[in-house]
Protein backbone atom coordinates (compact mmCIF):
# COMPACT_ATOMS: atom_id res chain seq x y z
CA UNK A 1 0.00 0.00 0.00
CA UNK A 2 1.42 3.60 -0.82
CA UNK A 3 -1.36 5.54 -0.38
CA UNK A 4 -3.85 5.45 2.82
CA UNK A 5 -7.29 4.33 2.32
CA UNK A 6 -8.90 7.48 4.08
CA UNK A 7 -7.45 11.06 4.32
CA UNK A 8 -5.04 12.27 6.38
CA UNK A 9 -5.38 15.58 8.21
CA UNK A 10 -2.27 18.01 8.50
CA UNK A 11 -1.99 20.83 11.06
CA UNK A 12 0.35 23.36 10.82
CA UNK A 13 0.39 23.08 7.27
CA UNK A 14 1.14 26.58 6.46
CA UNK A 15 4.49 26.79 7.81
CA UNK A 16 7.72 25.54 6.76
CA UNK A 17 7.34 21.41 7.76
CA UNK A 18 3.94 21.38 7.32
CA UNK A 19 4.56 23.37 3.57
CA UNK A 20 7.12 20.15 2.51
CA UNK A 21 4.73 17.64 3.79
CA UNK A 22 2.03 18.67 1.82
CA UNK A 23 3.83 18.93 -1.72
CA UNK A 24 6.07 15.21 -1.06
CA UNK A 25 2.44 13.65 -0.02
CA UNK A 26 -0.21 14.94 -2.56
CA UNK A 27 2.12 14.17 -5.19
CA UNK A 28 2.44 10.78 -4.13
CA UNK A 29 -1.08 10.73 -4.62
CA UNK A 30 -2.71 11.18 -0.34
CA UNK A 31 -5.99 12.98 -0.03
CA UNK A 32 -4.41 15.56 2.61
CA UNK A 33 -7.02 17.71 5.07
CA UNK A 34 -4.83 20.84 5.60
CA UNK A 35 -4.70 22.81 8.61
CA UNK A 36 -3.32 25.93 10.30
CA UNK A 37 -4.32 29.14 12.38
CA UNK A 38 -2.97 30.96 9.29
CA UNK A 39 -4.30 30.67 5.53
CA UNK A 40 -2.34 28.16 3.74
CA UNK A 41 0.46 30.04 1.44
CA UNK A 42 1.15 27.82 -1.80
CA UNK A 43 -1.51 26.88 -4.39
CA UNK A 44 -3.39 24.25 -3.30
CA UNK A 45 -2.42 20.40 -4.14
CA UNK A 46 -4.87 18.24 -6.34
CA UNK A 47 -6.20 15.73 -3.41
CA UNK A 48 -5.80 18.86 -0.81
CA UNK A 49 -8.23 20.69 1.00
CA UNK A 50 -7.74 23.21 3.68
CA UNK A 51 -9.44 24.74 6.64
CA UNK A 52 -8.20 27.40 8.69
CA UNK A 53 -8.37 26.39 12.53
CA UNK A 54 -7.10 27.48 16.03
CA UNK A 55 -5.65 24.13 17.60
CA UNK A 56 -7.84 25.52 20.87
CA UNK A 57 -10.77 25.21 19.17
CA UNK A 58 -11.63 21.26 20.05
CA UNK A 59 -15.15 21.47 17.65
CA UNK A 60 -12.92 22.73 14.83
CA UNK A 61 -10.22 19.78 15.47
CA UNK A 62 -13.14 17.06 15.84
CA UNK A 63 -14.45 17.62 12.89
CA UNK A 64 -11.16 18.40 10.74
CA UNK A 65 -10.77 14.56 11.80
CA UNK A 66 -13.69 13.23 10.86
CA UNK A 67 -13.28 10.09 8.70
CA UNK A 68 -9.14 10.27 8.69
CA UNK A 69 -7.02 7.96 9.02
CA UNK A 70 -4.22 9.33 10.87
CA UNK A 71 -3.25 13.00 12.07
CA UNK A 72 0.16 13.95 11.37
CA UNK A 73 0.67 16.91 14.30
CA UNK A 74 2.74 19.63 13.40
CA UNK A 75 0.67 22.77 14.89
CA UNK A 76 1.12 24.35 17.51
CA UNK A 77 4.29 26.88 18.73
CA UNK A 78 7.51 25.26 17.23
CA UNK A 79 10.24 27.71 19.12
CA UNK A 80 10.98 28.45 23.05
CA UNK A 81 8.45 30.86 24.38
CA UNK A 82 6.29 32.15 27.56
CA UNK A 83 4.50 29.21 29.10
CA UNK A 84 1.27 31.02 28.82
CA UNK A 85 1.87 31.45 24.84
CA UNK A 86 2.59 27.32 24.77
CA UNK A 87 -0.52 26.40 27.04
CA UNK A 88 -3.17 27.05 24.64
CA UNK A 89 -1.70 25.64 21.09
CA UNK A 90 0.65 23.07 22.36
CA UNK A 91 -0.97 22.12 25.75
CA UNK A 92 -4.73 22.27 25.33
CA UNK A 93 -4.59 22.00 21.24
CA UNK A 94 -2.68 18.89 21.65
CA UNK A 95 -5.35 17.42 24.05
CA UNK A 96 -7.87 18.01 21.16
CA UNK A 97 -5.20 16.17 18.48
CA UNK A 98 -5.70 13.46 20.73
CA UNK A 99 -9.88 13.40 21.50
CA UNK A 100 -10.09 13.42 17.81
CA UNK A 101 -7.81 10.50 17.32
CA UNK A 102 -9.69 8.52 19.78
CA UNK A 103 -12.86 9.42 18.16
CA UNK A 104 -11.91 7.87 14.92
CA UNK A 105 -9.32 5.40 15.75
CA UNK A 106 -6.63 7.33 13.70
CA UNK A 107 -2.96 7.06 14.36
CA UNK A 108 -1.20 10.29 15.25
CA UNK A 109 1.95 11.27 14.15
CA UNK A 110 3.52 14.01 16.59
CA UNK A 111 5.63 16.40 15.47
CA UNK A 112 8.12 16.02 19.37
CA UNK A 113 11.70 17.85 19.33
CA UNK A 114 15.07 16.91 20.16
CA UNK A 115 14.13 19.77 23.30
CA UNK A 116 12.24 17.47 25.09
CA UNK A 117 15.91 16.00 25.89
CA UNK A 118 18.04 19.46 25.41
CA UNK A 119 19.52 19.05 28.59
CA UNK A 120 21.58 16.44 28.31
CA UNK A 121 25.35 16.84 27.62
CA UNK A 122 26.29 16.32 23.50
CA UNK A 123 28.90 14.05 24.41
CA UNK A 124 26.40 11.47 26.03
CA UNK A 125 24.81 9.31 23.28
CA UNK A 126 20.81 8.81 23.68
CA UNK A 127 18.61 5.82 22.91
CA UNK A 128 14.66 6.93 22.58
CA UNK A 129 14.05 5.51 26.70
CA UNK A 130 16.32 8.09 27.88
CA UNK A 131 15.20 10.33 30.78
CA UNK A 132 13.66 13.15 29.22
CA UNK A 133 15.62 16.83 30.53
CA UNK A 134 13.57 19.60 28.39
CA UNK A 135 14.94 23.00 27.89
CA UNK A 136 12.47 25.21 27.86
CA UNK A 137 8.16 25.79 28.05
CA UNK A 138 8.39 24.36 24.15
CA UNK A 139 10.56 21.05 25.10
CA UNK A 140 8.19 20.99 28.66
CA UNK A 141 5.02 21.15 26.09
CA UNK A 142 6.42 18.17 23.67
CA UNK A 143 7.27 15.63 26.68
CA UNK A 144 4.13 15.97 27.90
CA UNK A 145 3.07 15.40 24.33
CA UNK A 146 4.64 12.48 24.53
CA UNK A 147 3.22 11.43 27.90
CA UNK A 148 -0.56 12.12 26.74
CA UNK A 149 -0.11 9.65 23.84
CA UNK A 150 1.19 7.40 25.77
CA UNK A 151 -1.59 7.41 27.69
CA UNK A 152 -4.29 7.21 24.97
CA UNK A 153 -2.47 4.09 23.25
CA UNK A 154 -2.20 2.75 27.02
CA UNK A 155 -6.34 3.53 27.87
CA UNK A 156 -8.02 3.75 24.58
CA UNK A 157 -5.17 2.00 21.84
CA UNK A 158 -4.50 5.01 19.86
CA UNK A 159 -1.78 4.49 18.23
CA UNK A 160 1.19 6.75 18.67
CA UNK A 161 4.50 7.62 16.52
CA UNK A 162 6.89 10.60 18.70
CA UNK A 163 9.21 12.29 16.24
CA UNK A 164 11.67 13.53 18.07
CA UNK A 165 12.95 15.75 15.27
CA UNK A 166 16.08 17.86 15.23
CA UNK A 167 17.23 20.48 12.95
CA UNK A 168 14.75 19.98 10.41
CA UNK A 169 16.09 22.75 7.56
CA UNK A 170 16.74 23.11 4.25
CA UNK A 171 20.73 22.66 5.04
CA UNK A 172 22.60 22.75 8.38
CA UNK A 173 23.72 25.80 9.40
CA UNK A 174 26.52 25.06 12.66
CA UNK A 175 28.68 22.90 13.98
CA UNK A 176 25.77 21.82 16.00
CA UNK A 177 23.14 20.85 12.98
CA UNK A 178 26.33 18.79 11.75
CA UNK A 179 24.26 15.59 14.74
CA UNK A 180 20.84 17.25 14.70
CA UNK A 181 19.96 17.65 11.37
CA UNK A 182 17.02 16.28 9.21
CA UNK A 183 16.83 16.64 5.79
CA UNK A 184 13.30 17.76 4.45
CA UNK A 185 13.38 14.43 1.91
CA UNK A 186 14.39 12.35 4.66
CA UNK A 187 11.27 14.08 6.86
CA UNK A 188 8.80 13.01 4.18
CA UNK A 189 9.49 10.17 3.81
CA UNK A 190 9.66 9.32 7.80
CA UNK A 191 6.23 10.45 7.88
CA UNK A 192 5.34 8.48 5.07
CA UNK A 193 6.10 5.71 6.53
CA UNK A 194 4.57 6.25 9.69
CA UNK A 195 1.53 6.34 8.37
CA UNK A 196 1.91 3.31 6.09
CA UNK A 197 3.30 1.14 8.36
CA UNK A 198 1.19 -1.72 9.05
CA UNK A 199 1.12 -1.27 13.31
CA UNK A 200 2.88 0.85 15.63
CA UNK A 201 2.08 1.05 19.23
CA UNK A 202 3.68 3.84 20.59
CA UNK A 203 7.14 4.35 19.87
CA UNK A 204 9.94 7.14 19.31
CA UNK A 205 12.23 7.73 16.56
CA UNK A 206 14.72 10.43 16.34
CA UNK A 207 14.19 12.66 13.66
CA UNK A 208 17.58 13.25 11.73
CA UNK A 209 19.42 12.38 9.02
CA UNK A 210 22.24 9.34 8.63
CA UNK A 211 25.07 11.81 10.45
CA UNK A 212 28.38 10.25 12.10
CA UNK A 213 28.28 13.23 14.60
CA UNK A 214 24.67 12.43 15.61
CA UNK A 215 23.90 12.55 19.93
CA UNK A 216 21.40 9.67 19.46
CA UNK A 217 21.09 5.77 18.58
CA UNK A 218 18.60 3.44 19.19
CA UNK A 219 14.45 4.04 18.02
CA UNK A 220 11.93 2.18 16.20
CA UNK A 221 12.71 2.82 12.85
CA UNK A 222 13.25 -0.63 12.35
CA UNK A 223 9.07 -1.03 12.76
CA UNK A 224 8.16 1.64 10.87
CA UNK A 225 10.51 0.47 7.99
CA UNK A 226 12.70 3.88 7.70
CA UNK A 227 15.97 4.77 7.42
CA UNK A 228 17.39 8.07 6.32
CA UNK A 229 18.81 8.74 2.67
CA UNK A 230 20.63 12.03 3.46
CA UNK A 231 23.70 13.12 6.02
CA UNK A 232 25.18 16.58 6.95
CA UNK A 233 28.41 14.89 7.00
CA UNK A 234 28.95 16.76 3.24
CA UNK A 235 28.76 19.78 5.01
CA UNK A 236 31.21 19.76 7.36
CA UNK A 237 33.95 21.03 5.20
CA UNK A 238 32.25 24.82 5.30
CA UNK A 239 30.76 24.37 9.00
CA UNK A 240 33.91 23.45 10.61
CA UNK A 241 34.70 25.99 13.95
CA UNK A 242 30.79 27.40 13.18
CA UNK A 243 30.13 27.32 17.12
CA UNK A 244 28.14 29.85 18.82
CA UNK A 245 30.87 30.42 21.71
CA UNK A 246 28.19 30.24 24.66
CA UNK A 247 29.83 27.21 26.97
CA UNK A 248 25.90 26.51 27.89
CA UNK A 249 24.88 25.89 24.29
CA UNK A 250 27.69 24.36 23.18
CA UNK A 251 27.29 22.19 26.48
CA UNK A 252 23.96 20.24 25.91
CA UNK A 253 21.77 18.82 23.07
CA UNK A 254 19.13 21.48 23.01
CA UNK A 255 22.03 24.17 21.79
CA UNK A 256 20.84 27.55 22.09
CA UNK A 257 17.11 26.86 23.80
CA UNK A 258 19.41 25.65 26.77
CA UNK A 259 21.19 29.17 26.79
CA UNK A 260 17.62 30.92 26.96
CA UNK A 261 17.09 32.65 30.05
CA UNK A 262 20.03 30.28 31.76
CA UNK A 263 20.05 31.02 35.26
CA UNK A 264 22.02 28.65 36.74
CA UNK A 265 25.20 29.78 39.23
CA UNK A 266 27.79 30.81 36.55
CA UNK A 267 25.78 30.55 33.92
CA UNK A 268 24.46 33.70 31.61
CA UNK A 269 21.76 35.72 31.52
CA UNK A 270 20.01 36.44 28.53
CA UNK A 271 21.00 40.13 28.26
CA UNK A 272 24.99 38.07 28.41
CA UNK A 273 23.87 36.32 25.47
CA UNK A 274 21.98 38.40 23.04
CA UNK A 275 23.10 41.96 24.27
CA UNK A 276 20.65 44.32 25.05
CA UNK A 277 17.07 44.26 23.68
C1 LIG B 1 12.94 22.62 17.20
O1 LIG B 1 12.21 21.86 17.81
C2 LIG B 1 12.43 23.89 16.64
O2 LIG B 1 11.08 23.77 16.20
C3 LIG B 1 13.26 24.45 15.53
O3 LIG B 1 12.91 25.81 15.39
C4 LIG B 1 14.78 24.29 15.76
O4 LIG B 1 15.19 25.19 16.69
C5 LIG B 1 15.11 22.87 16.17
O5 LIG B 1 14.28 22.38 17.18
C6 LIG B 1 16.56 22.71 16.63
O6 LIG B 1 16.79 22.26 17.74
O7 LIG B 1 17.46 23.01 15.84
Amino acid sequence: MTVPAKPVLLTGASVALGRQLTRWLAEAGWTLRLTDIVPFPDRLPSGASFVRADLNDGVAILRLAEGCEAILHFGGISVERPFEEVLGPNIRGLYHVYEAARRERARVVFASSNHTIGFHERTEPLDHDCDMRPDGYYGLAKAYGELMGRMYWDKHGVESVFLRIGSSVPEPINHRMLSTWLSYPDLCRLVERCVLAERVGCVVIWGASDNSRTFWRKDARATIGWAPHDSADTFAGQLAGKVSGNPVEERYQGGPFCAMEYGRKGGFSPKDLFGDP
